[in-house]
């Protein structure tokens, strides 16, 4: 089959999904323009189907390849450019990495989709998913993990501690983990999380192509 080379990347998203934020972070920061396609699980298009072998967004299509693994997005992307430095961080930021793609979004899907998961109690789920976060309050070196500067840890972390703290904010804020609530709330208002969550209409074949950023 003939492939037509691509202008530029193309990114299958979704505006809500935590996988497809920290993707659309490091593209933003990274200033590595995309075509940004946004996509409805319910309704996912052939294109999508072809290109993501999980059928899971994000997924990122370039000339050379498709990745369609969040995390490999964003290291594709700092690689590319990282003016700000995200990848340098210790080790522990990737050991949090796999902390929170594990047992934390376990937890955390344990307890906000708990309908799904009758056998499953949502108030132990909320235990778990708030023992990591206590050990992201103690960790917390600045206003962010490792010091006042974000890390690719940061960023690949804060769309699930957002997705976590939004099934009960009042309840999440008033726990004691002051510095992440800070880290949180701060991360909410930023320009780059309000750049990331622009809303755009369901991509459709016919659709006007869209970048981003
Ligand atoms: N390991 C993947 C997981 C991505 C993922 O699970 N995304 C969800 C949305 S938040 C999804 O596309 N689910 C498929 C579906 O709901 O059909 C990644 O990091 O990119």
């Amino acid at each position: 089959m003939e492939m037509k080379e691509l202008d530029h990347p193309i990114l299958y998203s979704f505006r809500r999904c935590p996988y497809a934020m920290r993707a659309r972070l490091s593209l933003l920061v990274s200033n590595q323009r995309v075509e940004i396609r946004e996509v409805y699980l319910r309704e996912k298009p052939q294109e999508f189907l072809k290109s993501s072998k999980s059928a899971t967004v994000p997924c990122l299509v370039t000339n050379q390849e498709n990745i369609d693994e969040s995390l490999d997005i964003m290291i594709w992307a700092l690689k590319l450019n990282d003016p700000y430095q995200w990848l340098k961080m210790p080790k522990l930021g990737y050991d949090f990495i796999s902390q929170n793609d594990g047992p934390f979004k376990l937890a955390l899907d344990r307890t906000k989709y708990h309908s799904r998961y009758p056998n499953e109690d949502p108030i132990k789920n909320r235990e778990i998913a708030s023992e990591f976060i206590s050990e992201l309050e103690k960790k917390m070196a600045g206003s962010f993990l490792f010091g006042d500067q974000p890390s690719l840890a940061d960023m690949a972390i804060l769309p699930f501690v957002r997705q976590f703290a939004f099934i009960d904010k009042l309840w999440f804020d008033h726990q004691s983990w002051p510095k992440v609530v800070a880290w949180l709330n701060d991360f909410l208002s930023s320009e780059l999380f309000l750049n990331i969550q622009k809303k755009y209409d369901r991509w459709l074949p016919e659709s006007k192509t869209i970048f981003f950023p």
